[in-house]
């Protein structure tokens, strides 16, 4: 099997995986009759990628973890994903009317019913980590470093901080430290945390679980260098979400820096030196290798 072909079958396991996870979430909202059912329903049932549960899973079993319910670790971090997607196709914020083949949650149903939705997202992201811990009996230190370290990636020091600041920035002329450190925190850092709860939940140890951030935080990056390639380079059709919108929205990218030539020579760069870091930190890299390799490779 090539490697890309394995890193597609690692992603179609975490799609099934989280897939049926996010579906029963969905249900209990439609079950409980509340009138978010619909549109969460919507929201957690767009068909994603599944790039940040399919790292959750490989960092577990590069670690030595055997249990399934890990499976649940993983819908958490695609939850807190969701989230952020909904919210970044905001009229306030990219404004965009479509997201994985379909429209935006707020073109469905309505902005105040997004905005709630997403909201809404996170504390069900952490009632789900909690689930996790509980089906994989993971210890109390372990489940408060799981937890610190899914919502530091999403808070001030991650996500939100980063699209507040990419937000600022729009229209603006950055260099380029500052456009790699928005991009760390606004998409590097759910990346890195994905890896790193991966780690902690199957008890790397220190070396391998700082091996296993250094090579999220470096995919993270790279993941983003795609990501602006494709925005500038692919079809609407091809990403599922409008193509071009970094142009429209005078945003710097990083192929504003480099050319598209010069980016994907860059991404490459940093998906080689991420699977560096785990051969230093001695993590089995078969598997998140080849994510690193599906990450900068993919087209869509
Ligand atoms: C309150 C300022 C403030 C922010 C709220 C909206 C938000 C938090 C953060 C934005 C984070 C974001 C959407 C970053 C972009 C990351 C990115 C490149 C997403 C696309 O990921 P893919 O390609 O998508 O994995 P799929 O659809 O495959 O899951």
């Amino acid at each position: 099997m090539t490697e890309i072909a394995a890193a597609e079958a690692l992603l179609a396991e975490a799609r099934a995986t989280t897939d049926a996870r996010l579906g029963e979430v969905a249900l209990r909202f439609q079950r409980g009759g509340h009138p978010a059912g619909e549109a969460i329903r919507y929201a957690l049932g767009t068909v994603g990628k599944r790039v940040r549960p399919a790292l959750v899973l490989a960092s577990y079993r590069a670690s030595g973890g055997t249990d399934p319910g890990i499976g649940w670790l993983a819908t958490a971090v695609e939850i807190i994903h969701t989230y952020s997607l909904v919210h970044d196709d905001l009229p306030c914020m990219d404004d965009d009317a479509r997201r994985r083949g379909r429209p935006t949650t707020h073109v469905v149903f309505d902005v105040p019913t997004a905005t709630r939705v997403g909201f809404l997202l996170v504390p069900v992201a952490v009632e789900v980590l909690c689930q996790a811990a509980d089906a994989m009996g993971l210890d109390l230190v372990t489940r408060q470093a799981i937890a610190r370290d899914l919502l530091a990636a999403s808070g001030i020091r991650g996500m939100v901080g980063g699209q507040w600041l990419d937000l600022v920035a729009e229209g603006q002329r950055l260099g380029e430290a500052e456009l790699r450190a928005i991009h760390a925190r606004k998409t590097g850092a759910l990346i890195r945390a994905a890896c790193l709860v991966g780690g902690r939940a199957a008890g790397a140890d220190p070396t391998r679980l700082a091996g296993l951030a250094a090579f999220g935080e470096d995919i993270g990056l790279a993941f983003q260098i795609a990501d602006d390639v494709l925005d500038a380079t692919a079809t609407t059709d091809q990403l599922g979400k409008t193509a071009g919108r970094d142009a429209s929205l005078r945003k710097m990218t990083y192929v504003s820096f480099l050319g598209v030539e010069g980016a994907r020579a860059e991404a490459r760069r940093m998906a080689e030196r991420a699977v560096a870091r785990l051969d230093d930190a001695r993590v089995e890299a078969t598997a998140l290798a080849s994510l690193a390799h599906y990450i900068v490779q993919r087209q869509s």
